[in-house]
């Protein structure tokens, strides 16, 4: 125990509990600390990295660039860190966390393999009274969820998933000695990111592989490469110039996105814009014309270009054309971005099954059914995705004030302000919580903004000596409508994606996210804390 803690009873008193050690709570802890606020960061896994310490399925690769993905906040930091290439994997932004940790002496303030099970606002002492699963209690001022926003795997909800006589694996929860599946016949499920990623490592190791999918999900080349040192130095050289280029933009990247919509071009112009967005690689695409995810034509322009390019990479007709996305606007399920994924199907050890209208039926002990069909495997890979934005929130029993539970608040949809704050529940912040741009944007500039915002409002409580901030509910159901009406103007709600929650069996159809300009929504955060957290209540 520190000397910023104190005893009472069994329970542990702190400023602030950072409930996560990833990327946000990495970086919370440090700001937090440095201010000299009493924080501890509790963790479930028994390590830093949150994502990125569970997601270890092979071909784990952020579809953000590496000199973008990472943190701003140290200058020293940014220019020592060498990436290795463009996009970096798994063990690299691993690696790059724990040096993080260990470069500003965080590990010290972290306490693993410890669950936040429950968390309820006491009223009379404006303080949060927090249960682990260790049987652990703590009272803290401030409550930080720094949980992901991808971090609740979903586990696989197969009849028969436990006769299954050979091994089975979630990418969000794969083995840290890793899998060897030479000479197996393995079964993926899913075909969403992870499962792009992994396929094509997994194909060129197993004996046969197949492939189960739902959805086809469109996907843009990554065309990584080694970061040659020019390239390193010229982003070295210009580091503060590029952040605030992504600081501003509406993705939190520096990729160009066109201001211009489709409809303004002919459509030979159209063909040479996307070809050329097509080579830059990733999500490069995604900026070719304004309008692509408000303007359904636009759109289709730009998904039946993706067709072709599937068309062209992949051999067999038939099976390119089950590959090809036609059940959703392009853009309105995650993007994907891959390394060789629509070429493995040339492979001979490698088939597609559709199961778009005939559900896998069962697990079986030697592997699936899908109507009178079974299919045998050594191995099964479930890439079936995670419970999103809000499932980590809601695992923890949170209650606010007047017993209100935030799982029962959030039955019809989340309701909060700016994606950060939730009216009735005091002093708890969510860091890129569902109704911010998140998700749909570069996590760590998202993650940075978001933690530099709570700080400074935890810091204006301090020095004008206020117990407690939360939103009015004003405040919040306007917001809510703006997430919501800002999404009905785009084809996101088209689409069954996790965005929507429709991945997840009795979730409310709500758009998680915010889809507003990222850049635009950094400034109205900003507007509201120099407008004395404006839609705030502030109470002493
Ligand atoms: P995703 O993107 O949610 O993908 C999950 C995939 O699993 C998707 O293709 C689903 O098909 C499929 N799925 C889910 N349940 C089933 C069942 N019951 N039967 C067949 N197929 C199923 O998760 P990922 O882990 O790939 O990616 C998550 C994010 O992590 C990603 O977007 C990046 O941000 C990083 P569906 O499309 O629902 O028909």
């Amino acid at each position: 125990m520190t000397d910023s803690e104190m005893a009472a009873g069994d329970c542990r008193t702190f400023d602030a509990l950072i409930v996560g050690a990833g990327f946000s709570g990495i970086y919370m802890l440090h700001r937090l600390r440095n201010l000299g606020f009493s924080c501890l960061v509790v963790e479930a896994a028994d390590d830093i990295g949150g994502t990125w310490y569970w997601n270890r399925y092979p071909g784990a690769r952020c579809d953000i660039e590496s000199m973008i993905y990472s943190y701003s906040f140290s200058e020293e930091l940014e220019q020592e860190w060498k990436w290795p290439s463009r996009f970096a994997t798994q063990p690299e932004i691993f690696e790059y966390a724990e040096h993080v940790v260990e470069r500003f002496d965080l590990r010290r303030d972290m306490q693993f393999n410890t669950r936040v099970t429950d968390a309820t606002f006491d009223e009379s002492a404006d303080r949060w009274a927090i249960d682990t699963d260790c049987g652990e209690r703590f009272s803290v001022q401030h409550l930080v969820m720094a949980t992901g926003c991808l971090s609740a795997p979903r586990r696989p909800a197969f009849e028969g998933l436990d006769s299954f006589e050979g091994d089975w694996y979630h990418t969000g929860y794969w083995p840290h000695e890793g899998v060897d599946f030479t000479g197996k016949t393995v079964g993926v499920i899913g075909t969403g990111s992870s499962a792009i990623q992994s396929i094509p490592i997994i194909a060129a190791e197993a004996e046969q592989l197949t492939v189960f999918q739902r959805t086809p999900n469109f996907s843009v080349p990554a065309w990584n490469v080694p970061l040659t040192p020019e390239v390193e130095k010229r982003w070295k050289d210009d580091y503060a110039a590029m952040r605030l280029i992504a600081r501003g933009s509406g993705g939190g990247d520096v990729y160009f996105s066109n201001p211009r919509p489709m409809t303004e071009y002919s459509a030979q112009e159209r063909g040479e814009i996307l070809e050329e967005r097509w080579q830059d690689g990733g999500f490069n695409y995604l900026g070719s014309f304004s309008d692509f995810i408000t303007n359904a034509e636009s759109n289709s322009v730009a998904a039946a270009f993706v067709h072709d390019k599937i068309r062209q990479r992949v051999d067999n007709p038939a099976v390119a054309e089950l590959l090809c996305p036609k059940q959703h606007p392009l853009g309105t399920k995650r993007p994907c971005v891959d390394t060789d994924y629509y070429e493995t199907y040339n492979r001979n050890n490698v088939s597609l099954v559709d199961i778009s209208g005939a559900p896998i039926d069962e697990i079986t002990p030697k592997g699936l059914r899908i109507g009178t069909t079974d299919y045998a495997f050594d191995a099964l890979v479930f890439a079936t995705g995670f419970d999103a934005m809000t499932g980590a929130l809601t695992a923890v029993h949170m209650t606010g004030r007047d017993g209100v539970v935030l799982k029962e608040k959030w039955r019809g949809g989340p309701r909060n302000y700016l994606g950060i704050a939730v009216a009735g529940f005091p002093n708890m912040y969510t860091i890129t919580g569902p109704g911010s741009p998140s998700v749909l944007t570069n996590m760590l500039v998202s993650i940075e903004q978001h933690v530099d915002w709570v700080v400074d409002c935890m810091v204006h409580l301090r020095d004008h000596d206020l117990a407690t901030v939360e939103p009015t509910v004003d405040a919040e159901d306007k917001w809510v409508d703006l997430v919501n009406s800002s999404a009905e103007a785009t084809l996101y709600p088209l689409a069954n994606s996790w965005y929507m929650g429709a991945n997840i069996p009795g979730k409310p159809r709500a758009f998680t996210p915010y889809v507003g300009h990222a850049g635009d929504y950094r400034k109205t955060c900003a507007e509201v804390a120099a407008n004395g957290y404006e839609g705030f209540t502030l109470s002493g």
